[in-house]
């Protein structure tokens, strides 16, 4: 039965259900009995397998098919009226002909097949920030998921109302997985996603890339928000006072694994704590006293499980103990649990290992194979997060004193720096660049800029999302938070990394807090302000080989490769036509005369 009078949900459902003509429509409303049944079903068409219930309780294993492992930035369109609107970073189609096309694909595509009608909530429930999404699926698999990521069922409908057309429409189906026929499509007028041939998360549970990035970053440019690519964190300092931040960096840089940082000893003795927000994307808005407030819309990680261990990320660890849903990590037989890569030192001798097929692990590895896919996953729900903050559902969110943003550059960014002002800050999130990695399918290792880190998640021109931004920084005016840029991967002649990383991130942190807040010092240099090296905290970093001289080198700015990169960001902003906006042109010309 219908959980909703809203006519504009219900003729919605009635044109789909119209259209792929499933056998039966199940409404989800998120009670405990509907989800134990589903999945049940789930493990019944084997679907899910159950892992060991009394290790990993509640954990359920799926596997994707071997052509469907990663999101199709390629087969990725945004379907504005003109092509100009998408801008020269989105692929475009035209919505007419697209959606002529994938209509045949939809016609019946779920005759013998239920259609799960999922209503959401993107950000708390009653939050001035949030957002409904309606997705009808056939996939069991993808309103399991859905249940962890987001705040699934009645509650989203009641929080629509029963007039509201303010929701956004997402389809999908995951036909025959065919990646010949594979389309994630967007259609930001309308608030509607289309999506089908797919079963993996980033191009099915639609609450995420697709709509949290690509239709809430167009409805955040028309509606005076921002919809980012950022974790949000909260630093406690020894007095109790808890300060936030939001970070963006590129798929595979590490935010999931700085959202949930554990500060070095020296910091936690004196009494830091880091509290997670989000571990992937920030909605920001300001507020009524003029600061900008961020919420996570998500309500649960979908976190990459190689690399993941006690040591790199202790709190996501924890995270997928229970009530977890593992895709495409290997199994380990002998006890029904799971392991990847970098989990531990012990791959499982009786393993199966991501494509399903048993085998001796420890061989295996020997011989130089995955057992975990590069890109698994697991989805976990926030509140299992050791370190989730108090705040994580406070419908206000929390205010944001600096925004932080880096990638992966072997030599050409300083360890941190901060921009001059926030139109410089601007201009920094727009050169950001960094190396490919596993989380999209293609070449691993290619270096792309990839500006705010929302290339692939941009619902529109890009040079208006940076006209955007920097509209933002005018209302926020003095209000604004301070804006800073990272480098945890900077390599030394033997091509290792400098910087240890991980919860020594902290200390780098540190100094961007003191900073925002106005109790730091810095030095000007040629592409911002930077800390003196001493005022990196880098106590009981002897061992790791960290010395006052090695900070100097990690904060140098060599002008030969900054000449280079001005090369690269002219090159790159000369796609954007007359669109780029001045002010933008003008920060990379005075970039250009200061490291001559
Ligand atoms: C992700 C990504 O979060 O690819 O999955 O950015
Ligand atoms: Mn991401």
């Amino acid at each position: 039965m219908a959980l909703t009078k809203n006519p504009n949900v219900l003729k919605w459902v009635e044109e789909t259900v119209a259209l792929t003509k499933p056998d039966n429509i199940v409404w989800i409303d998120g009670s405990k009995a509907q989800l134990d049944a589903l999945t049940k079903e789930s493990v019944d068409i084997g679907e899910i397998l159950p892992l060991n219930q009394e290790k990993l309780p509640g954990c359920y294993y799926h596997r994707t098919k071997v052509n469907d492992v990663a999101r199709v930035e390629d087969r990725t369109f945004i379907c504005t009226p003109t092509k100009e609107e998408a801008g020269p970073t989105n692929n475009w189609a035209d919505p007419t002909e697209i959606k002529a096309k994938l209509t045949k694909l939809y016609d019946g595509v779920m005759k013998g097949r239920t259609a799960y009608v999922i209503p959401y909530s993107m950000g708390p429930i009653g939050s001035p920030l949030a957002k409904v999404g309606v997705e009808i699926t056939d996939s069991i698999y993808v309103v399991l998921n859905m249940n962890i990521m987001t705040r699934m069922g009645q509650q989203a409908f009641t929080n629509l109302g029963d007039t509201s057309d303010d929701f956004v429409r997402g389809l999908h189906s995951k036909a025959d997985i065919d990646p010949e026929n594979r389309y994630i499509v967007h259609f930001p007028q309308d608030n509607t996603i289309w999506s089908i041939n797919s079963a993996y998360g980033g191009n099915v549970l639609l609450g995420k890339k697709c709509f949290a990035l690509r239709i809430a970053s167009y409805q955040g440019r028309n509606e005076g928000w921002m919809a980012e690519h950022m974790l949000i964190l909260g630093i406690e300092k020894p007095n109790g006072e808890i300060k936030y931040v939001t970070a963006a960096f590129p798929s595979a840089c590490g935010k999931t694994n700085l959202a949930m940082l554990i500060p070095p000893e020296g910091y936690k003795s004196k009494g830091y704590k880091v509290w997670t927000v989000g571990d992937d994307i920030a909605w920001l808005k300001q507020g009524e006293d003029g600061q900008l407030y961020a919420i996570n819309p998500e309500n649960g990680f979908f976190g990459v499980a190689p690399g993941t261990n006690a040591k790199s990320n202790f709190n996501a660890l924890e995270s997928t103990k229970k009530d977890t849903i593992f895709t495409n990590v290997a199994l380990n037989n002998a006890d029904n649990t799971v392991w990847w890569e970098q989990l531990d030192k012990n791959p499982p001798v009786d393993a199966t290992e991501w494509k399903g097929s048993k085998v001796n692990g420890v061989e295996w590895k020997a011989k130089g194979e995955n057992l975990a896919h590069p890109n698994s996953r697991f989805t976990a729900p926030a509140k299992n997060c050791p370190c989730v903050s108090s705040e994580f559902d406070n419908p206000k969110g929390v205010p944001i004193s600096a925004i932080i943003f880096g990638g992966r550059r072997a030599k050409t960014a300083p360890l941190v720096y901060q921009a001059f002002d926030w139109e410089h800050g601007v201009f920094v999130g727009s050169i950001m660049a960094s190396e490919t990695t596993a989380a999209a399918a293609g070449q691993v290792g290619v270096v792309r800029r990839d500006p705010f880190a929302m290339l692939p998640f941009c619902g529109y021109n890009m040079a208006e999302y940076w006209a955007h931004w920097l509209n933002i920084g005018k209302q926020l005016g003095d209000k604004a938070p301070k804006i800073f840029n990272v480098n945890w991967f900077r390599t030394g002649d033997d091509g290792k990394f400098i910087w240890p990383g991980y919860g020594d991130n902290m200390r780098v942190l540190d100094w961007i807090i003191e900073r925002a807040t106005g109790n730091a010092e810095a030095v000007e240099t040629a592409i911002g302000y930077e800390p003196k090296p001493s005022d990196i905290n880098i106590d009981g970093l002897e061992s790791d080989g960290i010395t006052n001289a090695v900070v100097t080198d990690l904060l140098s700015v060599d002008k030969s490769l900054w000449q280079e990169d001005v090369k690269g960001i002219k090159e790159f902003y000369a796609k954007f036509g007359d669109k780029l906006p001045k002010e933008l042109q003008k920060q990379l010309d005075n970039l250009e005369t200061r490291v001559k």
